[in-house]
């Protein structure tokens, strides 16, 4: 974001709900990791906040309502209210009854009614109004979460492609194959699409999204950017961190130091376990209190001697599965406590209600073990807080494999949630862990914590948001102008030596389903042969296809060929032969990547050499090492075939190298034979940047399609290409 810019964000709930107390409407924060961590941001200044503030239309006249503005307005916050029907079709219906159970892997919970689908489309259209009626030119918009997924396109279409908009989601993106039990999928993500940047808490959520872009729109990507008519648009993770600062500045206030010392004398002799989360049965609560009753029960030793501390704060209640699930952990919590409890000591302790944050804290620091076992969670920031809260480095945290904060805090004991056994396990091997051992974890922990706060992770988004921005412009200023274009045929026609490098898939026809459906057609040919025939032009065909198919093709035409890629060249006259080159500038795109692998999995790193980039991770822990490996392996499937590259697989290392052909050696063969007066070099995909990149500054290079390059230029469509070659045609009659 540039300085003076407003940041505007939207999302669903506002920091803030209005509730009625003693008949009036009152304002009070609004609970939640969205709420919590964006607050911080907000705080900043020079933004504005649009959202639900929480209560009914209905339930708050015209007075109130221009009464809540105006306290609102004072807070730059802007509401848009929902009637009651909103609220039940939208947002606990849609937003709550399908989108929240199906990206958390629950598909039985979902609840297709279409209605559901007509208010989430009314309710996004209804953020889009308000979101017009605050946005000035040079505003950057910055949407949040599930609730919104359509809003992103609906502004875009009203406010064009030069706006910044920025897309994050806080929750899971699932695996493409449960992603497309959804009616309305080409919708959403046509409507996420709208963003410049799309933004997610890990890297799998990322390829998640990205595998159903292909699949479900069939829209490619190249290293997280996709292309959607024209734009580019980012994909790209970024791990969601906490206020670090201020929840240190908070614990050592006397209110919360006040709670810990009459919290320390509550569980006096007692070691204390504890989690925290909003109620919802994606956070596990009920397996959890499963694996801790076999906890007691397999290691009697710990029966008197610990407590488990259960905060759930009070959520959805308007939706059936949350009241189901209430009545679930009563029962549990019930159960335990009457199989064990003894007259002055209880398993369980129970609470739920909403706690203060100076209570919150106060149960982190008592607290000895964290016991935070979601089944599926996007982030969990709950973790986090834990970890910053130990500031004397005594504490262990037990974490799911299913929270994305599993990817960062790997020295955590993770566990999966669903194997009580597991957890029982880790709940005594945390009790019995030597001192200096939870230190270490703990340490090695708020390092990153600390580093990666929530400021840290809305710089970097808005950073991105703005790198894309400019990503965007700089293909826009490169499209060919007539200008240019009568230059070229000037300069063609005064030449007296010309190289003419022409792709042809793509490039001269457009791609088409079947690559034998492709053959060229009579104009092509035409072209091809006026341009051949003309004295002094050496015309190349720089193809991917095999040398049969060239031969078949262009054989008889008098021209030069290249095939597969530039591993195979036939001079016009002559015959085939092999050239094998190298080349290594795809690196830096690689070593970003694998700086992220770094960064993620501490003890693993990187090794550069001339042709060949490696991801060590020998001295990485083995399960994590061997996660992050696959992981990797499966992200860099995708960008292989772009690059034409190679992933091989060593002991504990992973080495991505040139496959040693392209198209940029090959071309080297006709320059070196002369100096030429005119190059003209036309392709349309990454194997064709190679061919670009060799050429001397001169040359005109052109890329058919509105993408990165280093082509100095570039058309939409082959139509394009066939339209420029003519006018050269006809020049040189
Ligand atoms: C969603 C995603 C993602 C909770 N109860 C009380 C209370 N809280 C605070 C916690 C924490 C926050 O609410 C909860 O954040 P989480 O991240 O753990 O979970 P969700 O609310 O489900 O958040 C999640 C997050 O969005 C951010 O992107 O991490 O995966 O599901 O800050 O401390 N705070 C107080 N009293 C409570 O009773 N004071």
């Amino acid at each position: 974001m540039r300085p003076g810019n407003r940041l505007i964000l939207v999302s669903n709930r506002l920091p803030v709900k209005v509730v009625r107390k003693n008949g009036r409407p009152v304002v009070e924060p609004s609970t939640g990791g969205l709420a919590t961590g964006l607050v911080a941001v907000h705080r900043r200044g020079s933004s504005i906040w649009i959202g639900w503030p929480g209560i009914p239309l209905e339930e708050i006249s015209w007075s109130d309502r221009r009464r809540i503005e105006e306290v609102l307005a004072s807070k730059n916050l802007y509401p848009v209210f929902l009637t009651r029907q909103d609220i039940e079709d939208y947002y606990y219906g849609f937003c709550n009854k399908i989108i929240w159970p199906l990206f958390h892997y629950f598909s039985e919970k979902v609840r297709y009614e279409p209605g559901y689908w007509d208010a989430y489309v009314r309710v996004n259209k209804a953020f889009a109004e308000a979101v017009l009626q605050i946005y000035k030119p040079g505003d950057v918009i910055w949407i949040h979460d599930y609730h919104l997924m359509l809003l992103p396109e609906l502004l875009r279409r009203e406010l064009g492609d030069d706006v910044p908009i920025g897309y994050f989601l806080h929750i899971p993106f699932p695996s493409s194959e449960v992603f497309r039990l959804l009616p309305w999928r080409r919708e959403i993500l046509q409507g996420i699409l709208g963003a410049d940047l799309v933004g997610f808490h890990t890297y799998d959520y990322v390829r998640h999204f990205l595998s159903s872009v292909r699949r479900l729109l069939g829209f490619d990507h190249v290293l997280g950017r996709i292309y959607v008519s024209g734009r580019v648009v980012k994909v790209d993770a970024f791990p969601m961190g906490i206020n670090y600062e201020e929840l240190i500045k908070l614990l050592n206030t006397p209110e919360v130091e006040e709670r810990y010392r009459a919290l320390r004398e509550t569980f006096k002799g007692l070691r204390v376990i504890f989690s925290i989360d909003r109620l919802d049965y994606t956070k596990g609560i009920v397996q959890r209190l499963k694996a801790y009753e076999l906890f007691l029960e397999q290691y009697p030793e710990y029966r008197g001697k610990v407590v488990f501390v259960l905060v759930v704060s009070p959520s959805r209640m308007g939706v059936e599965e949350y009241v189901e699930l209430k009545k679930q952990i009563d029962e549990l919590v019930g159960k335990i406590n009457g199989k064990y409890a003894t007259p002055g000591w209880s398993p369980v302790l129970y609470m739920y209600r909403y706690i203060p944050v100076e209570e919150l804290l106060a149960l982190y620091r008592v607290a000895e073990v964290a016991l935070i076992t979601p089944l599926r969670d996007g982030m969990n920031l709950v973790s986090k807080e834990f970890v910053a809260s130990k500031v004397d480095g005594d504490g262990v945290l037990i974490l799911s494999e299913g929270a994305g904060a599993s990817l960062e805090l790997v020295e955590a004991l993770v566990v999966n949630p669903n194997n009580r056994e597991e957890v029982a396990r880790a709940i005594k091997m945390a009790l019995e862990m030597p001192r200096d051992e939870r230190a270490k974890r703990m340490w090695f922990m708020q390092l990153r914590v600390k580093r990666y706060d929530v400021f840290r992770w809305a710089d970097d988004f808005l950073e991105s948001l703005n790198e894309v921005k400019e990503e965007q412009s700089r293909l826009k200023a490169k499209v060919l102008t007539v200008d240019v274009e009568e230059r070229l045929v000037s300069d063609y026609v005064r030449s007296r030596s010309r190289l003419i490098l022409l792709d042809y898939d793509g490039t001269l026809t457009p791609l088409v389903e079947r690559p034998d459906l492709a053959r060229p057609d009579g104009e092509v040919v035409e072209i091809l042969r006026r341009l051949a025939e003309t004295p002094g032009n050496e015309v190349v065909i720089v193809s991917g296809r095999d040398r049969r198919t060239l031969d078949e093709w262009f054989g008889d035409l008098g021209i030069s060929l290249v095939a597969e890629h530039g591993a195979w060249i036939k001079e016009r006259g002559g015959s085939w032969r092999v050239a094998v080159p190298l080349k290594s500038d795809w690196k830096r795109e690689i070593r970003r990547i694998l700086e992220l692998y770094v960064d993620r999995t501490p003890g693993s790193f990187i090794e550069e050499k001339e042709f060949s980039i490696a991801w060590h991770y020998r001295r990485a822990g083995v399960e994590l090492g061997e996660t992050r490996a696959k992981e990797l392996k499966e992200f860099l499937t995708n960008l292989v075939a772009t690059y034409n590259l190679e992933v091989i697989e060593g002991n504990r290392v992973i080495e991505i190298r040139s496959a040693g052909i392209s198209k940029g050696r090959a071309v080297l063969n006709w320059l070196k034979k002369r100096k030429w007066d005119f190059i003209l070099a036309i392709g349309d995909d990454r194997t064709d940047e190679e061919m670009f990149a060799t050429l001397p500054e001169y040359a005109y290079t052109i890329r058919v399609g509105i993408v990165p390059s280093r082509a100095k230029y570039n058309v939409p469509s082959p139509y394009d290409v066939r339209r420029l070659l003519k006018a050269l045609v006809k020049a040189s009659e």
